[in-house]
């Protein structure tokens, strides 16, 4: 089944809107598999934005992202990777239609409260880096079937 990768960024929890990130996926029916609150070390801030080292941001985004608790989280469902993004919305949060998170939630690029995996094979690499094989949880909501045809 396809997983994501999604993570609640500093100003996502400073700001107290975990629960109601977390609410979006899961009322929308993708299954949590994967959860958990840490601080980020640089060495993994660096490996999850490796494509991005060159861009003059890179240092700021570093900065950013290890700058306070990050919600880590992978989430399951069929289109999960594509869908998730939309539920995120556009990067910069000013571009970023009404109903997504960024559009409701934000103003400023690199402020833009979450992230998610842009494909499925990004998502692969970003779980195996975020998270141990024991970490997730496969598990069957007795609610699917009211949820999935
Ligand atoms: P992420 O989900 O954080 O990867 O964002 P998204 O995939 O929507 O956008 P990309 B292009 O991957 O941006 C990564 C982070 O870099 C920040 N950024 C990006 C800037 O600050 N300035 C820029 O010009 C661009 C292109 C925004 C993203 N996260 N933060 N914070
Ligand atoms: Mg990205």
């Amino acid at each position: 089944m396809e997983r994501t990768f999604i993570a609640i960024k500093p100003d996502g929890v400073q700001r107290g809107l975990v629960g109601q990130i977390i609410s979006r996926f899961e009322t929308k029916g993708f299954t949590l598999v994967g959860l958990k609150i840490m601080s980020v070390s640089k060495e993994l801030a660096e490996k999850h934005y490796e494509v991005h080292k060159e861009r003059p941001f890179f240092p700021g985004l570093i900065q950013f992202i290890t700058s306070g608790p990050v919600v880590a989280m992978v989430w399951e469902g069929e289109g999960v990777v594509a869908s998730a993004r939309k539920i995120i919305g556009a990067t910069n949060p000013l571009s970023a239609e009404p109903g997504t998170i960024r559009g409701d939630y934000g103003i400023s690029v690199g402020r833009n409260l979450i992230h998610g995996s842009d494909a499925i094979e990004t998502a692969q690499n970003e779980i195996s880096l975020w998270f141990k094989e024991e970490e997730l949880v496969s598990w069957q909501p007795t609610l699917t079937t009211w949820i999935v045809e």
